[in-house]
């Protein structure tokens, strides 16, 4: 807890002077004036981004529930006289974007992306950073308001830091907000390989508190088929698109009890495109972004929600209470971006009868040629379809009823009544007469529904009706 008095007594010895009691002073009493005037405002503002004053660090649990981060881990810390020390050692790493294809990413401490750095407003941070890399790299702290020579832009910060050597950063955080990290040096090649992850810092006297708070970096890469490293050179055709660098369905889901107070926080990466992320089965409020949590007034005004776009270079935080049971898809809606990496290379195969050309050009032209499907790619991934050793069909993975014909940047929120554990539950068991299903004979004639061309009418299926 920060009381008034441990607070003055860090403050007072941080800055060391009767001139900084005052302006806190000043400050707290600015708070409690709702008239400040927006001159008053400004220059508290500016107040606060220049001053250096730390808190006692922020605990789990006790001042902020701590975040999780699908397919991922959070940066273990440790406290040294009052300051959170982090390590982040940048290196290759042999990734499994889903069960079946791997490739050889950069990435921190082991891991694609790296891990969660999660601190709380008021926190002193210290981040060492090791490159095991071939190259030489940089780590941006993007959105943290911080000193300029923390910055972490290769050339204009700081020079860039060499293979084999470890720098210091280290700053206090003055505002709470969904931020991210990544190499600002030689961005497009180091970015394209994996170099990023997700800063979380939580407001230390939380308005509302989540139940389940998680973190999603949303990314993209080009990983050509029967190749394990990525092409950073590529501009437009990416092939994997990835929420913490794993495809469904690769994903872990995201589980939460009915009545939960949940909040996603997601943050765009990619090279080149803006993700529309849709949730299914809820309505949102977009609360925070990377610069900083809306305020409870904001967020009464702020409009619900089923889908936000995250631009790139941006986070958006979204909230929501879960009450709605079941098995909901969240994913990007730009149809491209929920295709695995061999559904982008297909010649157009809709409506064509093939006849046996495809198997003529795979054996005579192209050993390991696979067209389209000619209604499509679904029936592609379900029937098993024969893929390249570390390749992964176009789309999907099975479900509780039938293939998902989904890839790419889709997940899964299972909302779930009576939880004792956030072990994944399996899949939804639904209630009797709550799922689509085939209809009747009885259904359409009651309902006057005509069926005609192409499917079978009811009656005509029944051949006793017709003897
Ligand atoms: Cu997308």
């Amino acid at each position: 807890m920060i009381t008034r008095r441990n607070f003055l007594t860090r403050a007072g010895a941080v800055a060391g002077g009767a001139a900084f009691l005052t302006k806190v002073v000043a400050a707290d009493a600015d708070e409690a004036n709702s008239s400040a005037s927006p001159a008053d405002l400004a220059k508290r503002s500016h107040d606060r981004r220049r001053d250096d004053r730390a808190f006692p660090p922020g605990e789990p649990g006790v001042d902020y529930t701590p975040v999780i981060t699908p397919n991922g881990v959070t940066l273990p810390w440790r406290i040294v006289d009052g300051v959170k020390v982090y390590h982040l050692i940048a290196e290759e790493v042999e990734h499994e974007f889903a069960p079946g294809l791997k490739a050889f990413c950069w990435g921190y401490n082991g891991r694609v992306h790296g891990p969660t750095i999660e601190a709380v407003e008021g926190d002193r941070v210290r981040i060492y950073v090791t490159n095991k890399l071939p190259a030489s790299t940089t780590v941006h702290w993007h959105g943290v308001l911080l000193p300029n020579g923390m910055d972490g832009v290769g050339g204009l910060n700081q020079r860039a830091i060499k293979p084999g050597e470890t720098f210091r950063y280290e700053f206090t955080l003055r505002q709470h907000s969904t931020n991210m990290y990544h190499s600002h040096h030689d961005e497009m090649t180091q970015m394209g390989m994996g170099l990023m992850g997700m800063f979380i810092v939580h407001p230390r006297k939380a308005r509302v508190r989540p139940d389940r708070d998680f973190a999603i970096v949303l990314s993209e890469w080009r990983l050509d088929v029967g190749t394990k490293r990525p092409n950073p050179n590529e501009m437009t055709d990416f092939n994997l698109l990835t929420m913490n660098a794993r495809i469904f369905p690769g994903t872990d889901p995201m589980v939460v009890k009915l009545g939960d107070r949940v909040r996603i926080r997601l943050g765009n990466l990619s090279a080149m495109d803006h993700h529309p992320i849709h949730l299914h089965g809820h309505e949102f409020k977009v609360v925070g972004s990377e610069a900083g949590d809306s305020s409870e007034e904001a967020i009464r005004y702020e409009r619900l929600e089923g889908s936000v776009l995250v631009p790139v270079g941006q986070t958006r935080a979204i909230e929501f209470i879960a009450d709605n049971p079941g098995d909901w898809a969240m994913h990007c809606h730009m149809t491209h971006h929920v295709m695995n990496q061999m559904g982008h290379q297909f010649p157009n195969m809709i409506g064509v009868n093939p006849g046996n050309s495809g198997e003529q050009i795979r054996r005579t032209l192209l050993p390991g040629y696979m067209s389209m499907g000619t209604v499509g790619m679904a029936d592609m991934g379900e029937m098993g379809m024969q893929v390249p050793p570390n390749s992964l069909p176009m789309v999907g993975g099975h479900g509780p009823f039938d293939y998902i014909t989904m890839g790419g940047m889709f997940n899964i929120l299972k909302v779930r009544e009576g939880l004792t554990s956030y072990e994944d539950p399996g899949w939804y068991k639904h209630p009797p007469g709550a799922v689509a299903s085939l209809a009747s004979r009885e259904d359409l004639a009651r309902d006057g529904i005509e069926v005609d061309g192409a499917m079978p009418r009811p009656e005509t299926e029944s051949h006793h009706h017709h003897s």
